[in-house]
């Protein structure tokens, strides 16, 4: 591949759709558009504007937002038991850097390390061990869009979730290279895409993590995702790839590590992002910023992504499948209902590929008579703990880990 990526190519698709669907000549889905002839040049109908065609190498995601550029991939595009880059979900705070060189990037190591380590890419490759893994990462925001009073942000559904193969070195590796001081409690990160408002002095996000979780075998230092560059979107060509905790930890366009003897306080550590009340509230109730707790581990969670909602299915008997994940831990059962949550069957579950990824599960479903069914699954984890039917409601949209239910008419 070309050793830089052009940012600007991101968009250059819309324009192609615009042609290739001859939505500008006055045709959209074969159909004539009576008033063609009051459309602006640039124009994105708005059956189109939703089908994100237009992002590069992410056929089929929803856009959130453009500024920045945000979206989800839907349930029944997440199939794959590992998921390929144009399905891996994006989430931006700030500008994505236009332009990125994988031959001169360089990665800092420094704050209270005993020896301040700039690493290149093959300095990373010649160093360190070169390790993969499929690795679940899921925005803190995720299920954002089901909040009664809704919470403000991107209105994730479901799809702001993916396990793809990453290949990189491990963190671990290269935090003892550099000597981690007895001092030292918690991690921070910076990339290199810049702050909405232009100012060069402010990160759009700079986390961290305990020093015990960084030291975990499993977070990666990634260059590479299912065995080729990283999508400039998801953070091309470096990033943390930390899992089972809020994806905000993986930093993307990752340039700098240092680290602390206090619980980082960069950009969307504290106040009330990525944080919940340390205590249960009411929906719609005022918490007061102290009582906030910074998320840790993701909670368990599924999803079905076959068949997709709405499919009218002709078999009486048919499969469903789909994954679950809890942050720090496996999953031990996935139960299904399609009379409502009156009964449950177990489904077969698959052991994860290897530790932090997601695991598959399937089921054989026998639909008693044509009709409208909903189809729900439901995951316990190795804690015991279980999806709830209710939203814990939150402040800013955080940690929403209810069942994920389907509907389907028997035909
Ligand atoms: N530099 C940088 N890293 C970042 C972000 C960002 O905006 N800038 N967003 C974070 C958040 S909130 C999430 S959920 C994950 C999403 O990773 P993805 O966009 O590759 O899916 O990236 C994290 N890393
Ligand atoms: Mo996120």
């Amino acid at each position: 591949m070309a050793d830089k990526i052009q940012g600007q190519n991101i968009w250059s698709r819309r324009n192609f759709l615009m042609r290739t669907t001859g939505a500008s000549a006055g045709l959209l889905f074969g159909m004539a558009i009576p008033f063609a002839r009051n459309m602006p040049a640039s124009f994105v109908p708005l059956a189109l504007a939703q089908d994100s065609d237009a992002i590069d190498g992410k056929a089929g995601l929803t856009q959130l937002n453009d500024r920045p550029l945000n979206a989800e991939t839907p349930p029944h595009l997440l199939d794959d038991s590992v998921t390929p880059t144009n399905r891996h979900f994006i989430r931006n705070n700030g500008n994505p850097p236009d332009e990125v060189d994988p031959s001169t990037w360089q990665l800092t190591i420094d704050g209270l390390v005993d020896k301040v380590l700039s690493l290149s890419i093959a300095d990373l490759k010649s160093q360190f061990e070169v390790i993969s893994y499929d690795l679940l990462v899921e925005c803190g925001g995720n299920g954002r869009a089901f909040f009664d009073p809704p919470a403000s942000g991107n209105q994730w559904t479901y799809g702001a979730v993916a396990c793809s193969n990453w290949t990189g070195v491990r963190l671990r590796d290269v935090l003892n290279a550099a000597g981690v001081k007895p001092e030292v409690i918690y991690t921070a990160h910076e990339g290199t895409d810049s702050h909405l408002s232009g100012n060069a002095d402010l990160h759009p996000v700079s986390r961290g993590m305990p020093i015990e979780k960084a030291m975990d075998p499993y977070n990666l230092i990634a260059f590479a995702q299912n065995g080729q560059d990283l999508h400039p979107m998801n953070g091309a060509p470096l990033r943390l790839v930390i899992p089972g905790w809020p994806g905000s930890c993986s930093q993307k366009w990752l340039s700098r590590i240092y680290l602390r003897d206090q619980v980082h306080d960069g950009a969307k550590m504290t106040g009330t992002s990525y944080r919940v009340p340390g205590y249960q509230v009411a929906p719609g109730e005022k918490v007061a910023t102290e009582d906030f707790q910074i998320i840790e581990a993701m909670p368990v969670k599924s999803l079905i992504t076959y068949p997709q909602t709405m499919a009218d299915i002709s078999n009486e008997t048919f499969e469903i499948r789909g994954h679950a994940w809890s942050g720090d831990t496996s999953i031990s059962t996935v139960d299904i209902s399609y009379d409502f949550g009156a009964t449950w069957q177990k489904a077969d579950l698959n052991a994860p590929s290897n530790t932090n990824a997601w695991q598959r599960w399937t089921a054989n479903i026998n639909l008693p008579e044509k009709g409208y069914y909903e189809i729900w699954a439901r995951a316990i984890d190795a804690n015991g703990q279980s999806q709830p039917f209710a939203i814990d409601w939150n402040p800013k949209g955080y940690l929403n880990n209810t069942l994920h239910r389907i509907a389907v008419r028997r035909t």
